[in-house]
């Protein structure tokens, strides 16, 4: 029988004799994404996949094109966070894989699923590096630099490719994947049935890791035995969207609790119970210590030292990923299983009543909260000009109070660490943040899919370093009419603009061109640009662009002098004894 194109894209799969459906590569890698739900694609066109971007917009994916490949990758590994699907990249071969490939790299660091899908050149060319056009050994080079990498050689194994990817991706401890398609695989033809079949639907991708009774009772003996609890909250914890649970957790042990950057909101940062601004406190007293989606890294200083004080602690660590226990210290009560599954488990190993901890011990950490409140207020109600950090934080801090469902995107050093601690945040997954390689130029994509993954405002609190990396994305957020509003705290350079460089006429390193107007950029593209200097014009114009959700840049001018050496961080820059010589 005849078959019926109603599309342009359907009337490819059909033979020329007009009796047998063919399908090709193109059409396999859409239908393989549009089963597994995976129907937003942000990336760069371009040889070899520019008419796979085509299709796929033409098949109902949504298909966000960026102005560079990195932008895009930082936009699907938030994606991923958000949803806890692979957010999918698609880049070119060579340069543009490799311009994504940092972004793969960040999921990977951050436990985000991601997907990277770059198109490549033909394997017996590039085996024999012969010179193909963008020639790049792109497996090789993406494997230690991702969870999983794969690549498909034949239409009939997209499906099942694609679906080696989403369950590497999504399970277990979720990271980066990068799949391989080779140019000549696009236009493989095959039969469209025997393609149909060979697709794969994933079926319970991220299964639940249920954590062993004996885990559960020895974490419960453990916290049951502590006299200044103390629960850590890890972006892990918000990733895993057990809100409800992990509330419940801490509400019914009434243990104060410390959110990492990106988990703040999962209890409003307002909680009585919360210990975010008693940081200091907590960490260095607590005697047991339970962690949830949280690594002793860095950012936690490793879970020993100064900021850990001089007595033993024990530590309860509940993770999906077994060998992150004793990864730095050792784990007293190690509890391997998701996070949901693990949670709900403890909260019934404490059975009816549980408990509260000793009220010394709760009553010293409300004590020292309310003084570093006490401390801040003060400096948050200043009207400067040029504003300081504080200041211009200050009313963010009420805009995101009076719209708690908006996404706060955030990066920079000053104009990041500061903003830590002054936004509070009241619901789960609304702050998005450099992460945990503290990295620059995630605002943009982060911003972009923010806006496209949820439909909801987004603030983004940008460095004017820190936008630099990513600030050509004002053109995307404008041609896909976005509701992003940006503001730039321009404070004119990398931590503060005030360095002279004592070597000669060229500007010192760190410093950019003095009183740039950022919000220029934006009205090049038809958004609203807006200049503010001083916390009541920064007020009144976030307030406009949020309100009306217009794309809308605004450059908060700062005083130069206002930041310090990399933020808060500045203990990490090593020093040289013979930098005064
Ligand atoms: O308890 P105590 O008394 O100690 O007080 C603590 C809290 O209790 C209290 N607190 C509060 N008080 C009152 N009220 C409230 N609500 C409250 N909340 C908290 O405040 C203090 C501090 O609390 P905090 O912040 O929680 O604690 P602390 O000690 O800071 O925590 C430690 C950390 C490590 C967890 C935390 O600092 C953290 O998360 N840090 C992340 C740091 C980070 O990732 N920084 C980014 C990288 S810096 C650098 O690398 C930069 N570069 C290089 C570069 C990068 N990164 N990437 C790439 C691709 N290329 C190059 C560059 C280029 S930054 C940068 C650009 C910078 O310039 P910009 O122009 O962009 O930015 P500006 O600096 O603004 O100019
Ligand atoms: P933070 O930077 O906020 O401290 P990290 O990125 O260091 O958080 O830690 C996140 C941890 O959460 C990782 O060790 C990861 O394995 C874990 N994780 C992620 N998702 C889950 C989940 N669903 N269940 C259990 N653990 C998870
Ligand atoms: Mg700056």
């Amino acid at each position: 029988m005849m078959t019926q194109a109603t599309t342009l894209e359907e009337q490819a799969r059909i033979t020329a004799d007009g009796m047998r459906e063919l399908t090709d590569g193109f059409h396999l890698v859409i239908d393989a994404l549009k089963l597994n739900g995976l129907t937003t694609i942000y990336g760069v066109p371009g040889i070899p996949i520019t008419d796979l971007g085509r299709m796929a917009q033409a098949a109902g994916i949504r298909v966000l094109s960026f102005r560079h490949e990195q932008n895009a990758g930082y936009a699907a590994a938030i994606a991923g966070f958000l949803t806890k699907k692979p957010g999918v990249c698609l880049t070119v071969s060579a340069p543009g894989f490799l311009n994504g490939l940092t972004a793969l790299a960040h999921a990977t660091t951050n436990c985000f699923p991601m997907i990277l899908i770059s198109g490549s050149s033909e394997r017996e060319v590039v085996d024999l590096q012969q010179g193909d056009y963008e020639e790049l050994d792109q497996l090789a080079i993406a494997k230690p630099l991702c969870k999983a990498a794969f690549r498909v050689l034949h239409a009939a194994d997209i499906g099942i490719g694609l679906a080696r990817a989403i369950r590497a991706a999504v399970s277990g401890r979720p990271g980066g994947v990068y799949l391989d398609l080779p140019a000549k695989l696009f236009s493989q033809v095959m039969n469209a049935a025997a393609g149909k079949k060979s697709l794969v639907k994933v079926i319970d991708a991220a299964p639940a890791q249920i954590p062993s009774p004996a885990a559960i009772k020895r974490a419960l003996n453990v916290l049951k035995s502590a006299k200044r609890p103390l629960i850590i909250l890890g972006k892990g914890a918000a990733y895993a969207q057990a809100d409800d649970a992990i509330r419940m957790l801490v509400e019914k042990s009434g243990i104060p609790f410390l959110p990492m950057s990106m988990a703040k909101g999962l209890l409003p940062d307002t909680h009585p119970q919360c210990a975010g601004a008693a940081r200091s406190i907590v960490l260095k007293e607590s005697d047991v210590v339970m962690l949830i989606g949280a690594r002793l890294n860095w950012l936690l200083s490793h879970g020993k030292g100064k900021t850990w004080g001089e007595g033993r602690k024990k530590f309860i660590q509940i993770d999906i990923e077994p060998r992150e226990m004793d990864s730095n210290v050792e784990i007293a009560a190690p509890v391997v299983g998701d996070i949901g599954s693990c949670v709900a488990a403890l909260i019934e190993g404490m059975g009816g009543t549980w408990p509260a901890p000793p009220a010394a011990w709760t009553k010293a950490v409300t004590t020292k909260r309310e003084e570093n409140v006490a401390k801040m207020a003060p400096r948050l109600m200043n009207n400067n000009s040029p504003m300081d950090y504080h200041g211009a934080l200050g009313v963010l801090r009420t805009i995101i109070k009076e719209r708690p469902d908006a996404i706060l995107v955030n990066e920079g050093a000053n104009t990041l660490d500061l903003a830590r601690g002054v936004i509070d945040m009241y619901k789960p997954r609304r702050r998005l943040d450099v992460g945990t390689w503290g990295v620059m130029g995630i605002g943009m994509g982060q911003a972009i899919a923010a806006a496209v993954e949820t439909g909801k405002p987004v603030l983004a609190v940008e460095g004017d370093s820190a936008f630099g990396f990513c600030g050509m994305e004002v053109e995307t957020i404008c041609r896909y009419d976005l509701p992003v509003c940006v503001v730039v705290f321009n404070n004119g350079g990398i931590y503060r603009g005030t360095d002279v460089n004592p070597g000669g006429s060229d500007p010192a390193t760190t410093v950019f061109v003095r009183g740039a107007r950022y919000d220029k950029i934006i009205e090049a593209f038809g958004g609203v640009g807006v200049q503010a200097e001083t916390p009541d014009e920064l007020k009144r114009a976030v307030d406009v662009a949020m309100d009306s959700g217009k794309p809308t840049l605004i450059n908060a001018v700062i005083d130069p002098a206002a930041g310090s050496e990399s933020g808060r961080i500045g203990n990490l820059n090593p020093q040289s004894v013979l930098r005064e010589k």
